[in-house]
């Protein structure tokens, strides 16, 4: 049996395992923040609001009568589901994590628990998560929703200050009537959109506990065996670093890296790096640091060498569109998935736990016994020659994934030296060898 967290349905290392197959194996996801965030898209009566967008609420110190007016101009006309997953499926991405419920408490689906939803409240009134379910169905992806658990909107919390909605403080004798709205909204999402993953946020202010955790994560469990659910349903992350606090028990599936991606691969630790391509989540105006292609290639090949997923983020307009810059980035990470996409996808970190001084490492075993290492190589060598460190294991055969020419081997003690490179990459950011190696890779 795995470990479980008291109150958590046992499951044993098989069924988990298969639980988080299709999640392992897809590496690559979109998250999508949108909601009513968008309309300001980070400026405040003229004047430009600092941090992410979807904080605006907290940032510019909004009154909720005032930013509940946002939602009669909440009409995404240019809205096209097909699109959206059509952008997300030639990236390469596998699954789409959107936005149902974000801080600001506002509903993306058809709530009958509030009026505070794009159903009831909004000109467009119609739920927009469930034909992006069905066109990601339709697509082959997965689709997974995101959910706040703190809320600056629903009556049972209160400002945190007179500053600052966050945290949020709970108002005395209301909690129960909260955490039945969470599993209420949550039966619904689950009832309405079928979403795989759950991904929660929002749980760091003090009234939300452990035990309310596990609470939310049997309630789900129950409700669908095969729903996978990060572990910010609960108190054990660490920060924005986001792996779980060590010697703990900790409820969830995954580990949720913000920002960041971790130093080194855990073994036997799920988690997914989210990141956002510019500096905010939900849409603003005035953001354009834009991250390179190369960097958001470089960063999801960086996530799969440690045994972790890139969950990136796009933020559409208020109208609906996911950002030129976002979808121009998202066409060059496809253009080198479709070429190299089989050194990403259902591979495993890299036997070497050290870096490498030329890129990073991801491997598979294959049918027959072998495992195939990937070498991404970032800083192509001079010479045509590549060292690898220690590796025990015969190589077989060894390649370029692009264009299938054969790659020389030489041994050269405990080193393997591939030779005949060609002189310049297949692709400057990241061109991949393939290795073949007899059994199980043992670096030394
Ligand atoms: O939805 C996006 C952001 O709006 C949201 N998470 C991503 C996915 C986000 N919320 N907060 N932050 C990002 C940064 C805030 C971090 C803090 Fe804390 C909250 C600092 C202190 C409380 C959580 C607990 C992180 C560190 C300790």
């Amino acid at each position: 049996k795995a470990e479980s967290a008291p109150g958590i349905p046992p499951e044993t290392v098989e069924q988990r395992d298969a639980r988080m197959k299709w999640w392992r194996d897809a590496r690559f996801g979109m998250f999508i923040h949108w909601g009513l965030y968008a309309i300001p898209g980070g400026r405040w009566k003229g004047q430009p609001v600092g941090g992410a967008g979807e904080w605006i609420m907290n940032t510019a110190n909004i009154p909720v009568e005032e930013y509940e007016l946002l939602a009669k101009q909440f009409n995404p006309v240019k809205y096209d589901p097909a699109q959206w997953v059509r952008i997300a499926k030639d990236a390469g991405m596998r699954y789409i994590v959107i936005t149902s419920k974000h801080h600001d408490g506002f509903c993306l689906f058809d709530s009958k628990v509030t009026t505070y939803d794009v159903v009831d409240a909004t000109p467009w009134g119609k739920d927009l998560l469930k034909p992006l379910a069905e066109e990601c169905r339709k697509q082959g992806l997965h689709f997974c929703t995101y959910y706040s658990i703190m809320d600056w909107h629903h009556p049972a919390q209160m400002r945190g200050s007179d500053r600052a909605y966050n945290p949020t403080r709970i108002r005395e004798g209301r909690k129960r009537e909260y955490m039945d709205y969470m599993k209420a909204q949550l039966k619904e999402l689950l009832e309405s959109c079928k979403p795989e993953v759950l991904w929660f946020d929002g749980e760091w202010p003090d009234w939300y506990t452990e035990e309310d955790g596990r609470e939310i994560y049997a309630f789900l469990r129950e409700l669908d065996p095969k729903l996978i659910i990060n572990n910010r349903v609960g108190k054990c992350r660490k920060g924005m670093e986001g792996l779980n606090q060590e010697g703990r028990q900790c409820v969830g599936d995954f580990g949720t890296p913000e920002q960041q991606i971790p130093a080194s691969g855990l073994p036997g630790v799920d988690w997914e790096s989210c990141m956002t391509m510019n500096d905010t989540w939900g849409f603003k105006y005035d953001d354009h640091n834009w991250k390179s292609t190369e960097t958001l290639i470089r960063n999801l090949i960086d996530c799969a060498s440690k045994g972790g997923n890139y969950l990136l983020n796009v933020g559409p307009t208020a109208e609906g569109e996911i950002p030129a810059p976002s979808v121009e980035r998202l066409q060059g990470i496809g253009r080198w998935l479709k070429v190299n996409g089989e050194s990403i996808y259902a591979t495993q970190a890299s036997p070497w736990g050290k870096q490498l001084s030329w890129g990073r490492c991801t491997q598979k075993k294959l049918d027959d016994g072998t495992t195939r290492l990937y070498l991404h190589v970032f800083n192509w060598p001079g010479q045509g020659r590549l060292e690898l460190p220690g590796l025990k294991n015969d190589v077989t055969r060894a390649f370029l994934l692009a264009n299938g020419r054969e790659v020389t081997i030489r041994r050269d003690g405990g080193k393997i030296v591939l030779e005949a490179l060609p002189e310049k990459p297949l692709d400057p950011v990241a061109t991949v060898i393939c290795v073949d190696v007899k059994g199980t890779p043992q670096a030394d």
